[in-house]
């Protein structure tokens, strides 16, 4: 790699770039979770719908973008992680001090960001070769990694600045400029593989890009014309959902216990929604059922009660909470249809939540029970 390659202004550029993409998945990531594990502050509106499938779809998009450009940036700056000294000399403790400082959290930051944007990708392939739960570990290591970045920036600050006011010196500063590709062929070069990699994965996230997304994980398989997440045999769950004895029990005030027909005898309604799974994949499809805020009053509870939908599934997602905005929302369903046919097994029959604007993780299926909150 030539001089012009190595020089402070092209990695401030690329560092820049990342900068960017890493602070759009911090964000959109806290969203998500706080979607999933909702503080008492936290609120979010049930419209627009596909409010969720636009921010998670722009964290998955973003993370991707940042592989090759993580991967452009080591290439750039790896010299300096083997320069001498490591950390300095006693005798210029505050020079020592920040270099020591740079050093470590330069450490951090890579080890951090190989570990988010891997496990990421890894997520949204649907491959798990690693024993920890994945949600938690990535949000952890997010706080590390933002906390690294600013820790980086601060140290970096002066050379940033510097490297964008130089423009002209630098380029007056690469005496053999045919030596090698040029930094704008390089900068050039990172930026449309992270665009590249944008269009392959993010049409799973926005539909209008699908057909050019040839890396997209999951994009239109599964009966009815959507993906499944977790089937009906995974989740053990075909004779209960099955059975002719099966209730949907409604606790609140009052007790309700509900038949499938009692349910399909109830004023039903049809909305267009989508399924934004936290993995990336969007898919929109046409539901019918029963308003959630119809079984709500069934149960005699107050405008402004939370739900809670348990599933017959025993599992990490048998169970999510509708927050009030979502139970008044005229579109939030208790689901018996799915694009004009009976849900199918394996997409929550005989019953399943559907709520605007929700990471598909909470919309839970094979619903048996809905308890009033507060
Ligand atoms: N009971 C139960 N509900 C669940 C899940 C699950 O594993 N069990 N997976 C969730 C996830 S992660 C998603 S993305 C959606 C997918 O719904 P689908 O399989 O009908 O497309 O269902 C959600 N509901
Ligand atoms: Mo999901």
């Amino acid at each position: 790699m030539t001089a012009a390659l190595r020089s402070t202004r092209l990695a401030a550029y690329l560092g820049t770039a990342l900068g960017v993409a890493v602070s759009v998945c911090f964000v959109t990531g806290l969203l998500s979770h706080w979607l999933q594990h909702p503080p008492e502050w936290f609120f979010w509106p049930a419209r627009p719908a596909w409010l969720f499938q636009l921010t998670q779809g722009v964290h998955v998009t973003c993370g991707v973008a940042a592989i090759p450009l993580t991967l452009l940036k080591l290439a750039v700056v790896y010299p300096k992680l083997f320069s001498r000294p490591v950390i300095g000399s006693w005798r210029a403790p505050v020079a020592a001090l920040r270099r020591g400082l740079e050093r470590a959290s330069i450490a951090v930051l890579v080890i951090a960001m190989v570990f988010e944007l891997s496990t990421g990708l890894l997520n949204i392939a649907q491959w798990y070769p690693w024993r920890f739960f994945f949600t938690t570990t990535h949000y952890a290591v997010a706080w590390v990694l933002a906390g690294a970045v600013v820790v980086h920036v601060g140290v970096k600050l002066p050379d940033i600045i510097a490297a964008y006011r130089r423009e002209s010196a630098a380029r007056q500063s690469v005496s053999n400029p045919d030596a090698g590709p040029s930094r704008r062929a390089v900068l050039g070069a990172g930026l449309a593989a992270a665009a590249l990699a944008t269009v392959a994965v993010g049409g799973q996230s926005f539909p209008p890009l699908r057909k050019l997304s040839f890396l997209a994980p999951r994009s239109g398989d599964g009966p009815q014309d959507l993906p499944i997440n977790r089937t009906a045999a995974a989740a053990r769950v075909g004779p209960g959902a099955l059975s002719p004895d099966f209730r949907l029990s409604l606790v609140g005030p009052r007790t309700v216990d509900l038949t499938l027909d009692e349910l399909r005898a109830l004023p039903q309604r049809t909305v267009r929604l989508p399924i934004a799974c936290v993995e990336g994949w969007t898919r929109w499809a046409t539901w019918t059922g029963v308003r959630v805020k119809d079984l709500a009053a069934l149960t005699g509870a107050t405008d402004g009660a939370a739900l809670r939908f348990s599933s017959i599934e025993v599992g990490p997602y048998a169970v999510s909470t509708l927050p009030a905005e979502h139970v008044r929302a005229d579109d939030s369903l208790l689901a018996l249809r799915l694009n004009g046919a009976v849900l199918d097994l394996d997409h929550g029959f005989p019953c399943r939540l559907i709520a605007p604007s929700r990471p598909g993780v909470t919309q839970t299926k094979w619903v048996r029970r809905i308890e009033v909150l507060s």
